[in-house]
């Protein structure tokens, strides 16, 4: 085992994290990530984030994709899948489209059509990565291929606050085929969210800047750029930004589809 962060020996502080494991929340702090081998990615250091062991619908990723790391297939099979450029470069493939994608660069692959990427950039690229089973809808043509970068979408006012702001980076506003987004939510410093939400879609977090306190089931706690949290159904949540930089993660939410009874 290895630590994804690259650090190795003795720190000069007692051993702590703020990692906590709940049975509606789990906060993974960088510092104890480790490396995971996963079969079909090649120079990369990988680490699971989000997993059914948890109690996910879906399992997530966070991957340095060294100079010529690649993965020769994400997805396919039942599986929708999904690659988030954090930092540097990569070029995204499936049976529909290739494209080189930069910093905020996206790719949304459906259910039957797996996706590579290789990074062709001679420099470390930190990808976020997303897999889940695709819940068909009849009378729909289900989901299809997204490519997109998020520096390109404009924000829109979150909630009726002009200090809170969110993007969606897939159609399923629009397309009741898609049964799953990704959204990006920015928080000025002193900006909140108006209320403590309480829903039944989970979601998958990971912090891209700024700091925060963040409310997860009954307890605030601070949460920073590079944590991550999975959040289960109905854990209220919320958050005040703090410190000087604006407040950004990126965050997966499973809609348009029923309960299964
Ligand atoms: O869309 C959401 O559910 C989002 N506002 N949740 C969150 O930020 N914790
Ligand atoms: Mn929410």
């Amino acid at each position: 085992m290895s630590y994804f962060n690259g650090q190795t020996g003795y720190r000069k502080s007692a051993l702590s994290t703020r990692s906590v494991i709940k049975p509606n929340y789990v906060v993974l702090e960088p510092d104890g990530l480790v490396k995971n081998v996963i079969p079909g990615y090649e120079n990369c250091d990988t680490t699971i984030l989000g997993s059914p062991v948890m109690g996910a619908t879906f399992a997530d990723y966070l991957v340095t994709a060294h100079a010529g790391g690649k993965n020769t297939g994400i997805g396919g099979k039942g599986i929708e899948s999904f690659l988030y450029v954090v930092s540097g470069a990569v070029t995204v493939k499936n049976a529909d489209e290739e494209a080189d994608l930069t910093e905020g660069g996206y790719v949304f692959s459906p259910e039957d059509k797996p996706f590579t990427f290789e990074n062709k950039s001679g420099e470390d690229a930190v990808l976020y990565v997303y897999r889940r089973r695709y819940i068909p809808l009849e009378g729909t043509k289900g989901a299809h291929t997204v490519i997109g970068n998020v520096n390109e979408i404009e924000y829109m006012d979150y909630e009726g606050m002009t200090n809170a702001q969110s993007k969606d980076l897939l159609p399923a506003a629009h397309d009741l085929g898609f049964d799953m987004n990704m959204h990006i939510l920015k928080f000025e410093p002193g900006a909140s969210h108006g209320y403590a939400e309480t829903h039944i879609q989970q979601h998958g977090m990971y912090f891209l800047q700024g700091r925060g306190m963040y409310l997860l089931d009954d307890t605030w706690m601070p949460l920073e750029k590079g944590d991550y949290v999975f959040m289960q159904s109905y854990c209220p949540q919320a958050c005040y930004a703090v410190g000087r930089e604006d407040y950004v993660y990126i965050y997966s939410k499973d809609c348009n589809r029923d309960v299964e009874l």
